[in-house]
């Protein structure tokens, strides 16, 4: 074992010879001290760590998990699991994502730096001890020293670097299904958000645009004139997000399959030929996403369709999914016809239905091919976890070539730590389930701390059929994530906010509209996060340390200055709220309406009707907002809001920048500081205009502690 310093309080211990993933970018300097405290570690061919919890431990992080923010009392797996019956005995979801908190007596981050599979035992077979299975041993691991929580984060997420940014429209809500089919779907889609003028940036185009299932092909049958269908769709108002599958058919004279095979860009079975899987297409060869010569081919691909005019894509089946593999379904087959006429008891009718449900996301299959690392062969079940972040990073290393300083939109379904700077995720095939509103609150937060900024989940749910209610309170809480994306599986019954009756789509578009003149905020607390390594979602801990605020796993901190308590349950009337000091309750129903009330200190029962939003302001602090419009771009800032709660002094620092290039990494964004400070019975206001941006004139309505409102209205001048 080989200690390093990787920066003040961050330990990385060495175990053999590890895969580099490259999650982590600082490098650290290797020291003598190779103390590892209270871990105890048994490591010959295959590595355990053991700590003891301590009664009252808790633990967090683990990003896309089922259960709560706090893991203790689980057991998970990092293996990409392309399930999509989210219920809470599944190990693993779509993501691996190993760091996690320990929060008590002791309190330290560890990460592991391995590919393959690992398993996090939190006090499941033991309820106090967390244990940490790998079978092999060479892989780095990380301690992270830090007195609470948010430090040992805010550490954590600076050696693995900043976020992804993606352009401002992204901000936007984005309408998808699996499928719009052709152009004359997708213009119907376009034109009801037009008619019923419910805001809306992108509409998505599943699986169905492709020629054959092919990735970077087009249907010219359903979609003719592709290009100029994009403007015209553009010239509406609306940005089409193409669909990019991990798989490539197998087809002979398709450029992308014939040039993968020519080039040995494809993984290799255990005689070196290209290996066989299928998916959607049937058969199909893996891109060999750990090779950097095959992700620079298949991200220059990326341009067949940015040529169209698109600006943005979703990665999916990178985990990779697999259907079936010819030696699965031929070991299937034969069982059938051995069990033909055969009497079948408890034992061999399981066997033979299992043979049929085990053949996709098969083990077997997962081992049975290889990347070419550097012209090393490597078992696919050893890196497993870093093929869909490759899949990402080839798309946004192909971005750089295309358009180096454009922001493009990309996120992905498969992810490991690190992939979070080159795009984001969304959680994958969820159900229009209330109990999926709950699981999407709590692991935000737990996405946050392993750095992946830009997620959201299908909202309204992906699989099974949505009501109006449960569209509106899931929307209700989306608002708040930055990938606000309604998406429904095929078959399952329409899901947009159009969708259902007359009222419901009243409350969906107040609702949509609030994200909209909610955008500064969102955005300045998005872009905030991710330039200073921080989180945009936190539990409550993170700022207040009273015995409830420690527990709290359905209310969440957005950004520095607002508390979300969104209800998830069905036909609820309101909800119960603890808040750690009184706040201001901003219920919304519409933006434009400033009806406040100040809540006390306490466990309070909120009514919340089905057309209000709970938005609660923290003491001292401040939101900003401006009018919505039907798409960021159209967004007006010269004149912009503040809602304030201030006891003695409120500060906010409102950052903007272009919303479309990376200048704002050569220091060319906005910031404006405004300070409201209570001075005898009126508020002194003062404004610091940094940067270029145009903003004229600033309204308030500052709310005392007694809930009294003053309004102010303040112009603002240029920063000389
Ligand atoms: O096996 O492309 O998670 O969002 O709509 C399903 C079709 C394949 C899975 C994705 C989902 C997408 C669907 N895909």
């Amino acid at each position: 074992m080989r200690v390093y310093e990787v920066m003040d309080g961050i330990k990385k211990y060495r175990f053999g010879i590890p895969i580099s993933t490259d999650a982590i970018v600082l490098e650290g300097h290797e020291i003598d001290n190779g103390n590892l405290k209270y871990l105890t570690i048994e490591s010959d061919t295959d590595f355990k760590l053991k700590y003891r919890m301590n009664e009252g431990d808790q633990v967090f992080g683990l990003g896309e998990n089922q259960k709560g923010i706090n893991k203790r009392g689980g057991v998970f797996e990092a293996y990409c699991s392309d399930d999509p019956i989210h219920t809470p005995d599944k190990r693993s979801l779509y993501g691996a994502h190993n760091f996690l908190m320990i929060h008590g007596i002791q309190s330290f981050g560890v990460f592991i730096d391995y590919p393959g599979r690992i398993i996090f035992d939190i006090g499941f077979n033991n309820k106090n001890e967390l244990e940490i299975t790998i079978d092999d041993n060479n892989l780095d691991l990380y301690i992270i020293d830090g007195n609470s929580v948010r430090e040992i984060v805010s550490k954590f997420l600076k050696i693995i670097g900043k976020s992804y940014v993606p352009p401002k429209w992204a901000f936007g809500f984005q309408q998808c299904r699996w499928s719009y089919r052709d152009e004359q779907e997708v213009e119907e889609v376009a034109d009801s958000f037009i008619k019923y003028d419910i805001p809306c940036d992108s509409i998505y185009l599943d699986i169905d645009y492709m020629d054959d299932f092919k990735d970077f092909t087009i249907s010219e049958e359903r979609f003719p004139d592709f290009k100029s269908f994009v403007r015209k769709v553009k010239e509406k108002g609306f940005r089409l997000i193409p669909i990019i599958d991990a798989g490539v058919k197998i087809e002979r004279d398709y450029d992308i399959y014939e040039e993968g095979v020519r080039n040995q860009y494809f993984c290799v079975d255990e005689d070196g030929n290209s290996f066989t899987a299928a998916v959607w297409p049937g058969r199909v060869h893996f891109p060999d996403f750990l090779n950097k010569d095959v992700r620079k081919w298949f991200g220059e691909k990326y341009k067949l369709l940015t040529d169209c005019g698109i600006e943005g894509f979703w990665n999916d089946m990178n985990e990779p999914a697999i259907f079936y593999t010819e030696r699965g379904l031929k070991e299937a087959i034969e069982l059938v016809e051995k069990s033909k006429n055969e009497n079948l008891n408890i034992y061999s009718f399981f066997k033979l239905t299992d043979a049929f449900k085990e053949l996709s996301n098969n083990d077997k299959d997962y081992k049975s091919f290889y990347h070419n690392i550097d012209g090393k062969f490597v078992n696919h079940d050893k890196v497993h976890n870093i093929y869909g972040y490759n899949m990402t990073r080839a798309a946004a290393e192909g971005f750089e070539q295309i358009e180096s300083n454009k922001r493009f939109l990309i996120f992905s379904r498969a992810s490991y730590i690190g992939m979070h700077r080159y795009g984001g995720i969304w959680t994958g095939d969820n159900y229009s389930w209330w109990e999926h509103i709950l699981l999407n609150i709590k692991m935000m937060p737990s996405l946050n701390m392993c750095g992946f900024l830009y997620s959201g989940a299908d909202t309204g749910g992906f699989s099974g059929d949505a009501n109006a209610q449960l569209l509106i309170r899931w929307t209700q809480f989306s608002l708040f994530t930055p990938l606000f994306r309604n998406h429904s599986a095929m078959g399952t019954r329409k899901q947009e906010p159009y969708a259902f009756d007359i009222e419901s789509m009243d409350i969906l578009r107040e609702t949509i509209r609030l994200r909209y003149a909610l955008l500064p905020y969102i955005y300045s607390e998005y872009m905030k996060a991710a330039r200073k390594h921080d989180v945009y979602f936190a539990p409550l801990l993170f700022e207040y340390d009273d015995k409830y605020s420690k527990h709290v796993e359905n209310q969440l901190l957005v950004g520095d200055s607002l508390m979300a308590a969104p209800v998830y349950e069905e036909n609820a009337v309101g909800r119960h709220v603890w808040l750690p000091e009184e706040m201001l309750l901003w219920k919304v129903t519409n933006y434009n309406e400033r009806n406040l009330e100040v809540i006390d200190r306490g466990h309070q029962f909120i009514d919340i009707d089905i057309n209000e939003i709970p938005l609660f302001i923290r003491k001292n602090k401040m939101i900003i907002l401006g009018k919505h419009a039907n798409s960021v771009e159209e967004l007006e800032t010269l004149e912009i809001n503040v809602i304030a709660f201030v006891d003695s002094r409120a500060a906010y620092t409102y950052y903007d920048d272009d919303g479309i290039t990376y200048d704002f990494n050569q220091g060319i964004y906005s910031e404006i500081v405004i300070d409201i400070e209570k001075v005898d019975r009126d508020y002194e206001i003062n404004i610091h205009n940094k940067g270029n941006k145009q903003v004229e004139r600033i309204n308030f309505d500052i709310v005392d502690m007694s809930g009294n409102i003053t309004k102010k209205s303040v112009k603002v001048y240029r920063a000389k």
